[in-house]
C-alpha cells in the first residue's frame, strides 16, 4: 500500500453507458467526473505521482484502469479483460505501461481482471470470478512467478463482481472484508475488519500511503476505521457505484 506512482484514466461522456448488474440509473458525467476530480486531488494529497490518460469514447469503463493491467515496482502485466467490451482496452493502455515499465508480460490464455487481484506483502491473491477463469488465473500465476511474486487462486462469493469488489487491504495484517466474503475463510492469518452490514460497497476502499480513502456514503464504515487509528479520507462515490465500481478500481498504482 506504499505507493509512489498511479495511472488514472479521464472519465468519457460514454461512462454514463458502464457496465452494471443491475439497473439503479445510470450516472451523470458531470457527476462521474466531479468524483474522479476528487480522486486524483486525493491521491496528489497522499502523495503519489498522477498518470492522467486521456478519455476514450468507445470504451465506457475506461475510467476502471484497474482491469486491463496489473503493476508492481517490478513490472506489469497486460491482463484479458472478461467482458467482451472492455477486451480492447488493454491495448489502449499497453502503449503507456511499455514505456513506464522495463518489463511488461502478457497474459497468454483465459480471463482475468485486475479487479480481481489482491496484492499483499507475501503474496498476490487471485479470485475467480465471472470475469477471471481458471485458465486466465493459471497464467497469471506463471507471470507473477516471472515478476517473482508468489500468488494463490481464491474464490468471488457468487454475485459479487469482483474479488476486490469485496475486500481491500489496510495495512501489511490487516483486511477490511464484507462478512460474505470473510466467512470463505480466504484471509486465513490476517486480522479482519468486517463492514458493517448494509454498507458492503464500502469494501472496495483504498489504502495509499497514509490514508484509506473510503466512500463517503458509508458512515459506519468510515467511524470503525476510524476509531481502529487509520487516517480516512471519505471521498464520493455514489455515481461511480451506480456502475459498480469503487475505490480501487480508478487507478494503477505502483
Ligand atoms: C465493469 O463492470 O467492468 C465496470 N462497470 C466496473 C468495473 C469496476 N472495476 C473494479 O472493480 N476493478
Amino acid at each position: 500500500y506504499q505507493f509512489n506512482s498511479i495511472i488514472v484514466r479521464s472519465p468519457s461522456r460514454s461512462v454514463v453507458n458502464g457496465l452494471r448488474a443491475e439497473d439503479r440509473g445510470s450516472p451523470t458525467y458531470e457527476g462521474v467526473k466531479a468524483e474522479h476530480d476528487a480522486y486524483v486531488e486525493a491521491m496528489r494529497d497522499a502523495g503519489v505521482k498522477v498518470t492522467v490518460l486521456p478519455a476514450l469514447e468507445a470504451f465506457p469503463d475506461s475510467i476502471f484502469v484497474e482491469d486491463p493491467a496489473l503493476v508492481f515496482t517490478e513490472g506489469a502485466v497486460l491482463l484479458r479483460p472478461g467482458a467482451a467490451t472492455r477486451v480492447k482496452e488493454v491495448e489502449e493502455i499497453a502503449p503507456t505501461l511499455r514505456d513506464m515499465f522495463e518489463t511488461v508480460l502478457d497474459l497468454p490464455q483465459g480471463y482475468a481482471d485486475g479487479g480481481d487481484v489482491l496484492t499483499t506483502r507475501e503474496s498476490v491473491m487471485i479470485g475467480l470470478s465471472a470475469r477471471t477463469d481458471t485458465a486466465g488465473a493459471a497464467a497469471l500465476q506463471a507471470c507473477l512467478e516471472k515478476l517473482g511474486r508468489k500468488s494463490e487462486v481464491v474464490a468471488t462469493p457468487e454475485g459479487v463482481l469482483h474479488f476486490k469488489t469485496d475486500c481491500s487491504l489496510l495495512d501489511d495484517e490487516t483486511i477490511l472484508s464484507t462478512d460474505r466474503l470473510a466467512r470463505s475463510g480466504v484471509f486465513g492469518e490476517f486480522r479482519q475488519m468486517i463492514i458493517p452490514e448494509g454498507e458492503e460497497p464500502a469494501a472496495n476502499a483504498l489504502r495509499v500511503n497514509d490514508v484509506v480513502l473510503v466512500g463517503s456514503d458509508f458512515p459506519r464504515t468510515i467511524e470503525m476505521l476510524d476509531k481502529a487509528g487509520y487516517r480516512v479520507v471519505p471521498l464520493k462515490t455514489t455515481e461511480i457505484g451506480k456502475i459498480d465500481a469503487g475505490l480501487s478500481c480508478m487507478s494503477l498504482r505502483w
